[in-house]
């Protein structure tokens, strides 16, 4: 019997107030919007989906560390400050054998420079920046149409 495809959604720090501050950058949604809307993406298509946010370097690890062992096929994750800064994360993702693609809701490239660069995008097979939280969501039609169940 086969089992059921399982994708991970990380959220990195700060992200649980989308939504509250700074709409003009991130938009209105909140994170319970976004994960609300990627569940009913992911049951739709036959996957089952763990969404997860920290504030926390380790607990996000962590989290990548589970990801490995437990048969999820891919990861799709906003490490948000951590994106310019994380070697650790980095070294997490490149342990991990399966499909990761990197979102940020706002483009980083329009910022100030110093969210040029990804420490993350070393190892994203997809990189999705500036498209609001659709980001999520098409980096999850990404993941449902070209992984194999
Ligand atoms: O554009 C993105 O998704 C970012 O990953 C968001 C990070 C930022 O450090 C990255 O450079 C780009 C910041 C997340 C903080 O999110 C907030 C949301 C609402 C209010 C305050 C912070």
């Amino acid at each position: 019997m086969p089992t059921t495809p399982r994708v991970l959604v990380l959220h990195g720090p700060n992200l649980n107030l989308l939504g509250a501050r700074q709409p003009e950058i991130y938009g209105a949604a909140t994170l319970d919007d976004v994960n609300s809307l990627l569940l009913e993406k992911a049951v739709s298509a036959g996957w089952e989906i763990d969404c997860l946010q920290s504030n926390h370097e380790g607990v996000l690890i962590d989290a990548i560390h589970a990801a490995r062992l437990d048969g999820t096929l891919a990861i799709i994750i906003n490490p948000a400050a951590y994106t310019h800064t994380s070697v650790a994360i980095l070294d997490a993702l490149n342990a991990f054998d399966g499909r990761v693609i990197e979102v940020h809701i706002s483009n980083v490239h329009k910022r100030e420079s110093f969210r040029h660069h990804s420490y993350i995008s070393l190892r994203a097979d997809g990189v999705i920046a500036g498209l609001g939280i659709q980001g999520y969501l098409a980096a999850l039609e990404a993941i449902i149409r070209t992984d194999k169940k």
